[in-house]
């Protein structure tokens, strides 16, 4: 095909609209990539002749099923559930699944797709996918909640193994839902092997597993800082969430000086001027992994604080934001406020948190923007490390896992100014992850030939 004859994107985006409708997550997810690398392989014959981008905008496949479970009443009880396999050109599908009631195919594939490029960037060889289902684990006992485990895995285990899919935790999955998983597909295969990642210390688990996504969005915002001459020590900052991923960035910033502001969950925001500290912080675990609270709770216990019903904190001034609860959280009004508020870096420790919209606000005024899929890989790169110990049946201390974690995102941001960079050493982090990630595995699938 001469490079005249090469579809052009708004031809590309119809098409895919076409084929995938009702799907606007997966769509928005596909535009933001799909833009940089047109402009990448504008030159580039090789990408074109093979259809590389139309292949890679196809999941490899969607598996979903039907969840039966019975709950504390005897009612029973029907689900959907899910796995995208999206992409395994580099190693074997890997990435979490979701329990929410918000969860569809559109989201997961989203979702899948952006784990692809994300786990290249980590350098390491893992492919990516994502499953789940819109089971609501709110308000459920835990015998509920392991029933519907071993109900997903009873379908699920015939899908995933250690060197073909390796799922992990995201929203609504947990420790606790991970061992439920875990077991069950131990009693059915009867082979105790690496399937899932973020399983507990004594059967398997990796120190930093819990901590590595929100550490590693704060090295990732530390490493953006730094290179504009910055840092995060003495900055305010806003964080959205209070789950896994929202209290350990909380926990780093504070480690590394800098003061939070804000936390939030699905019900609204708590604003706390005096900081939330580190033993507040392990007060808000407590709350949301052992009692399964609500962030409103806060207010009750410590002076100073307020709670901001329905609504999201960015609104608030402060230097920096860590977007760390779900997709689409930052519209463009909110993007805007955070811009006109003077807000210097933004480090998404979610996935997509951000609206096309917001984005371009970020971009047009020049605030340091980490992508999802660059700022919180910290988390699937210690997966990937979790497989490297259950394949070689060792545990690593957290002393090489934390130094680990911490050259890996210092890499990633490295492989952003590669591909991101202006001439006047401004870097496009979006264009830089995209075409960074997307250049691995478009080259592996070149090497496969025509599949
Ligand atoms: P958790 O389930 O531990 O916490 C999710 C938090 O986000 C909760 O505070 C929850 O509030 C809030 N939340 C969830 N859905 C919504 C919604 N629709 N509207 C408003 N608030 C919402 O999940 P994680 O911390 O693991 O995940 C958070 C984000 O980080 C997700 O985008 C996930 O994909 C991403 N991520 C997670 C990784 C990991 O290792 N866990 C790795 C990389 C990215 P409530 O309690 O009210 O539901
Ligand atoms: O979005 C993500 O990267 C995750 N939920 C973690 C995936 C994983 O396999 O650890």
């Amino acid at each position: 095909m001469a490079i005249s004859d090469h579809v052009d994107f708004d031809r590309f985006l119809n098409g895919l609209k076409k084929r995938n409708p009702g799907q606007p997550e997966y769509i928005q997810a596909v535009h933001e990539v799909a833009q940089d690398i047109f402009d990448f392989i504008g030159d580039k014959e090789e990408y074109h002749a093979a259809q590389i981008l139309r292949r890679i905008a196809e999941p490899d496949r969607v598996i979903s099923f039907r969840v039966c479970w019975e709950d504390d009443n005897h009612n029973i009880r029907v689900q959907r559930g899910w796995r995208v396999q999206n992409n395994n050109a580099i190693g074997p599908y890997k990435g979490g699944l979701r329990f929410h009631p918000t969860v569809t195919e559109s989201v997961l594939k989203f979702l899948a797709f952006e784990q692809t490029f994300k786990n290249s960037l980590t350098g390491l060889p893992m492919g990516g996918g994502k499953g789940g289902s819109n089971f609501n684990p709110k308000g459920k006992s835990d015998g509920e909640i392991m029933r519907f485990c071993q109900s997903f895995m009873t379908e699920l285990y015939r899908h995933v193994g250690p060197d073909v899919d390796v799922p992990a935790g995201d929203i609504g999955v947990g420790a606790r839902e991970i061992g439920y998983m875990f077991g069950q597909y131990k009693r059915i295969s009867g082979r105790w092997e690496g399937v899932l990642t973020g399983k507990g210390r004594e059967y398997g688990g990796s120190e930093l597993r819990p901590e590595a996504t929100g550490y590693g969005a704060v090295y990732f915002l530390e490493n953006m800082l730094k290179h504009a001459g910055n840092s995060v020590d003495g900055k305010t900052a806003l964080i959205s969430g209070s789950g896994n991923v929202a209290t350990h960035a909380a926990e780093k910033v504070v480690e590394l000086g800098g003061k939070v502001l804000t936390l939030s969950d699905s019900s609204g925001f708590i604003h706390d001027p005096d900081g939330i500290d580190q033993n507040k912080i392990d007060w808000i675990k407590d709350l949301k992994v052992n009692r399964r609270g609500r962030i409103s709770e806060y207010c009750e216990e410590f002076n100073g604080a307020t709670f901001h019903e329905g609504q999201r904190p960015w609104h608030v001034a402060a230097d920096l934001a860590l977007p760390c609860a779900t997709q689409n959280e930052i519209d463009a009004a909110q993007g805007q406020a955070l811009v006109d508020n003077g807000v210097i870096a933004i480090s998404e420790g979610a996935n997509m948190p951000s609206s096309l919209d917001a984005i371009k606000a970020f971009q047009d005024n020049k605030v340091l923007y980490g992508p999802g899929k660059a700022s919180n890989a910290g988390g699937v790169a210690v997966s990937g490390l979790e497989m490297s110990q259950n394949a070689e049946r060792r545990s690593w201390d957290a002393t090489l896992l934390g130094r680990t974690l911490q050259d890996i995102m210092s890499d990633i941001h490295t492989k952003c100014g590669e591909y991101g960079s202006d001439q006047n050493g401004h870097i496009n982090y979006v264009k830089g992850a995209n075409i960074a990630g997307f250049k691995k595995v478009a080259d592996a699938m070149l090497a496969y030939g025509v599949l």
